[in-house]
């Protein structure tokens, strides 16, 4: 036996009093998890020389921990091996929970910096919170979503270590209470660097009320307790959106102010009251503006704890802080009641005040009379993403398009006032995860052909170019998408106990569900071809399996209806038998990072279809195509980059464009769509004609009037659904017949894994490193 092996067989012994073939599933992560975390512990408390860079996040979706982290140890190998040896199934771990403590996007991204991080060398510190329940779990009920606590810890937390000794008292308003850091080792690959992620968990400081409870009042007596463990309770479930709840406001402080308080201890313990180097020795990215209100916190710690003056001090926190934004959805613009602010954070709200002193001198100065899209308080509300532009050296957006709409459309008076401030990081993705661990097999194939180079260097997946021109490399890459598309099936039998056609094209839309990101427009465009092929319309057509996975945010009423509507467009269409063996509709339940895992490698068409100008950047879209997806997508977020890099002959990009939608915008009329195009009618008539059904909620009839009258609160059809109709049908069917030429189709896929090269986010992390943090 290797020594890691033995390591794995006397941590079952000794903290289980079991062994190899008799260990439970449970016994068996904590064992190996542990036995693995041993291995960096040295490495892993060294401490970090030079400049750190801290990355401040209300989410961080790291997803499981156990195969990435083997893997990057070096150690997968010989774990499998051992289970192997032992008659254990080597994927016993895919039972194991992925904790879900993020919605979508956002939250994965931070994940993938921090591998990306360690793997490159640069000292970057996550922080954010350790919420109790992570993303709720997705169940369906008569094609509708249910919502169910996610109890992450029931599996344990092997990967975490509490650190007591180095808790940190928050204040608010109305109580005071412990936040406690709990330090993941986020280990590079190789495992030369190994990084913190920590993530604080709020508790009580006076656990309990003796009084209270000597005279028999037991709730009161856990009144203060509850009260404080409600902080980091739950992750609120909303993506794309701000919920301006008092509880999240409390959220965001009490994660800013551990982690300043902890940067602000530590570099008083080095330097003491010298700040001139603050900003030389900590740099502190602030994704989205959730963690914006560090910003007066560490103000307010230089000036009572470091006792400087406003001005130094907010020198100090403009060259220390700088900006992410990840979306420009009204709805999604942080606003906080001043009423609400001044309660909960009575301590910071005076430097607030000071921020907003400054700017009005500096609008002074630069001859700004109109200031009411400046003012950080307005109209009786705190504006975050004008404090965070204000108070930092960068804002950038996460992909060209977006960061031009930032400049031009959505911000254009805060870059008139700074441009300089402005830039863009495109968005990337971890291709140890995303394409090495989730897809062994096209990893073994790239391999082979160029060496293994790519997993720390992506940009050699350039060489696989000539690939593309080689027939048995074709033939091998189509295999072994027919090999991922068998394992799917296996897995998702065993989840959804869904029977999947693998010979079938694979065509899927993986994400949140949001109106602008156009899951409905996809479920129409499915019922176009289910009457093409019924009425004889569409006579030739590839066999194709559709496939969706989503969660809903609970409160979300619209995008529930549209769940429901395409589970009931799945059961007329599967149940038809004049259909169902060109077709096959199927809506994952709870997709999450494990089910990605599963579902990107085996797709043939990666659907990324928002109206163009809403999605920030998308990241799915990068995903699947390093796993040989084509994109059947829009020009929005970062599809253009990768269209533009992989060719937009290899891929299908329809629809309208930004400046297209720009022109039209007060003339778009959806009713005329409607009266005059048969096939827009017929499918938008499904949601009221009786042909499927809402069970009674109404709910359908809302989304037909929302797409033909709008709403109090928006035009009818604001995201263009019926004018991409046309154009998406047809880019659709295109590519449909494009693949009867399986082999011209697996070139297009080749083609695609070699343009990947630059949607890494060790690229994208090294320019952060490089031009924003200067580390
Ligand atoms: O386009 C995605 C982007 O790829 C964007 O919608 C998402 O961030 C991804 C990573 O950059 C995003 N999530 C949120 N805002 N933008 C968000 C807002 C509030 C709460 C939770 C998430």
């Amino acid at each position: 036996m290797q020594p890691f092996q033995e390591a794995i067989v006397k941590k079952l012994k000794e903290e289980y009093h079991t062994e190899l073939g008799k260990a439970t599933t449970k016994q068996l992560y904590n064992a190996v998890s542990k036995a693995a975390l041993e291995t960096c512990w040295d490495t892993w408390q060294k401490p970090v020389t030079g400049k750190t860079a801290c990355y401040l996040s209300a989410e961080f979706l790291v997803g499981r921990l156990i195969h990435s982290n083997l893997l990057n140890l070096g150690l997968l190998g010989e774990t499998e091996n051992l289970l192997k040896d032992a008659g254990i199934n080597p994927n016993v771990f895919e039972d194991v929970e992925d904790d879900a403590l993020g919605n979508g996007g956002l939250g994965r991204l931070a994940a993938c910096f921090l591998d990306s991080a360690a793997t490159q060398g640069v000292p970057l510190m996550g922080y954010g919170i350790r919420y109790r329940y992570g993303l709720f779990k997705q169940h369906f009920a008569y094609g509708c979503q249910q919502e169910e606590a996610d109890d992450w810890l029931s599996w344990g937390d092997p990967w975490s270590v509490r650190r007591d000794d180095e808790k940190v008292r928050i204040n608010f308003g109305d109580q005071s209470v412990w936040a406690v850091p709990y330090d993941m080792p986020i280990i590079g690959y190789g495992g030369k660097m190994v990084n913190t992620l920590r993530l604080w968990q709020a508790e009580a400081i006076a656990p309990f009320d003796f009084n209270l409870f000597n005279e028999q009042k037991y709730n009161d007596s856990v009144q203060q307790k509850n009260d404080a463990e409600a902080i980091s309770a739950v992750l609120y479930p909303n993506d794309d959106t701000d919920a301006g709840k008092r509880l999240r406001l409390k959220q965001q402080y009490f994660f800013s102010s551990a982690s300043l308080q902890t940067i602000f201890a530590a570099y008083t313990a080095k330097n003491g009251t010298d700040y001139s180097k603050f900003a030389d020795t900590y740099a502190v990215q602030l994704n989205d503006t959730h963690p914006t209100v560090s910003i007066p916190e560490l103000l307010r710690l230089l000036m009572t704890q470091g006792h400087l003056e406003f001005e130094p001090a907010f020198q100090i926190v403009q060259k220390t802080f700088a900006y992410t934004n990840h979306t420009i959805m009204a709805e999604a613009l942080e606003k906080w009641s001043l009423s609400l602010f001044q309660s909960v954070l009575p301590e910071v709200y005076p430097y607030v005040v000071l921020l907003q002193n400054r700017l009005s001198n500096e609008l002074v100065k630069k001859n700004i009379a109109e200031t009411s899209k400046y003012n950080l308080i307005q109209d009786g509300m705190i504006h975050m993403a004008r404090m965070a532009i204000y108070a930092t050296h960068s804002t950038n957006g996460v992909a060209k398009i977006h960061t031009e709409i930032i400049k031009n459309s959505a911000l254009p008076e805060w870059y008139a006032l700074y441009p300089e401030r402005f830039n863009n990081k495109t968005n990337g993705v971890t291709q140890r995860r995303w394409l090495a661990l989730c897809n062994r097999e096209l990893a073994a194939f790239i391999t082979d052909r160029i060496g293994n180079g790519w997993i720390t260097d992506f940009a050699q997946l350039e060489k696989l170019k000539p690939y593309a021109e080689d027939a048995a490399s074709r033939k091998q890459f189509l295999q072994i998408k027919r090999t991922k598309k068998d394992q799917l099936a296996d897995y998702m039998y065993r989840k959804d106990n869904f029977g999947l056609n693998t010979g079938n094209i694979f065509d899927i839309q993986v994400k949140r569900l949001h109106e602008y990101k156009r899951q409905l427009l996809n479920a129409f465009s499915i019922l176009d071809i289910y009457f093409g092929i019924k009425d004889g319309r569409i006579k030739e057509f590839n066999p194709t399996t559709f496939i969706f996975g989503a969660k809903a945010a609970p409160g979300y009423y619209r995008a529930k209806g549209i769940i429901k509507f395409i589970n009931e467009v799945a059961n007329l269409v599967n149940y038809d038998n004049d259909v169902n063996r060109k077709m096959q509709v199927i809506f994952v339940s709870n997709y999450n990072v494990s089910y990605a895992e599963k579902l990107i490698p085996a797709a043939d068409l990666s659907e990324q279809i928002s109206t163009a100008g809403t999605e920030a950047s998308g990241t799915s879209n990068m995903k699947f195509m390093m796993n040989g997806a084509l994109t059947l997508g829009t020009y929005d977020g970062a599809n253009i980059e990768i269209v533009q890099n992989a060719g937009e002959e290899n891929n299908y990009i329809f629809g309208a464009r930004v400046e297209d939608l720009e022109k039209i915008k007060d003339s778009y009329d959806p009713k005329k769509l409607y009266a005059e195009q048969p096939r827009i009618k017929r499918v938008m008539d499904t949601l009221i004609d009786g042909t499927l059904t809402d069970g009674g909620t109404g709910w359908f009839q809302e989304l037909y009037n929302s797409i033909l009258e709008g709403a109090s609160w928006h035009k009818p059809d604001n995201y263009y659904l019926l004018l991409d109709f046309l154009p998406y049908c047809d880019a659709r069917l295109q590519a449909n017949k494009d693949y009867a030429d399986q082999d011209a189709f697996a070139k297009k896929c080749l083609l695609n894994i070699a343009a990947a090269g630059p949607f890494t986010s060790d690229r994208t992390i090294q320019q952060y490193a490089e031009e924003i943090w200067h580390v």
